[in-house]
């Protein structure tokens, strides 16, 4: 009997109803919450271009969720271009300042659907709600989305020294909410993203195709016919 638990003690027969113990939601930034990978793709693509190397859009699917040195290696590695260690700082710079210009007049509009009426039914059942992201960027993100107000903890790339699909990133946004992962729903868009939330213990749903992310314990298109009812439905912690 899904939901209902019936206890029988010498004096009583209670039936209580079991809710899912979702307790917490950590959630990806990029690809979850707003779709910023259009823009990563820009200033990666122009800095490609500008060493000569060939770099497609198809490519740019494999640094969903890999931090920003990592993804200049891969392209680097793509072109079988070397650099210093200095000037692959400077590369990564120039990408994030261009990165930093095409995000300069981002609103809320860019929100995907779905995502800030799931996280009004969150916050008002007092499930906590965290962030876990690869970007160094995250957070003022956040405040330009207008986003900030939601998250109980905020852990992005400022703070990991392990990128996913290490579990770093979502194990501190546990240890900071001083909650179980065995209680915490990770919605990913990204394979390694989904790899360290299952490495963590935590129940993860990929946001995106079901065939990239195979790794996830359920998978959803997107969020906009997402809401806590399906979450509790879907999500068996
Ligand atoms: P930044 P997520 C990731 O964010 C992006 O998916 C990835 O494409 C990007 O390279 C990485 O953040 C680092 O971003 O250069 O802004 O620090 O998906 O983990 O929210
Ligand atoms: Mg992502």
């Amino acid at each position: 009997m899904d939901g209902l638990r019936i206890i029988k003690t010498k004096d009583y027969l209670c039936v209580i109803t079991t809710q899912r113990m979702i307790q917490a939601c950590i959630f990806d930034l990029d690809g979850v919450i707003v779709d910023t990978a259009k823009y990563h793709f820009i200033a990666w693509a122009q800095m490609a271009e500008d060493l000569g190397i060939s770099f497609t859009e198809k490519e740019n699917e494999n640094l969903k969720g890999v931090g920003r040195m990592e993804s200049l290696e891969y392209i680097l590695s793509l072109g079988n271009v070397e650099k210093s260690h200095q000037e692959k700082a400077d590369l990564a710079q120039l990408k994030n300042e261009h990165y930093k210009q095409l995000i300069s007049n981002i609103n809320n509009e860019e929100i995907l659907p779905g995502v800030v009426s799931l996280l009004d039914e969150l916050k008002s059942s007092h499930i906590k709600i965290a962030l876990g992201s690869s970007s160094k960027n995250a957070r003022g993100i956040l405040n330009a989305l207008d986003l900030m107000k939601y998250f109980d903890v905020v852990v992005d790339g400022t703070d990991i020294t392990k990128s996913k699909p290490d579990p770093q990133v979502f194990t501190m946004g546990a240890d900071q909410l001083k909650l179980s992962p065995s209680h915490i729903v990770v919605f990913e868009d990204a394979y390694n993203g989904i790899e360290a939330a299952k490495q963590g213990g935590f129940f993860a749903i990929g946001v995106g195709d079901e065939n990239e992310l195979d790794n996830a314990d359920v998978v959803i298109p997107g969020m906009a016919d997402f809401n806590l009812n399906t979450l509790k439905q879907v999500a068996s912690l």
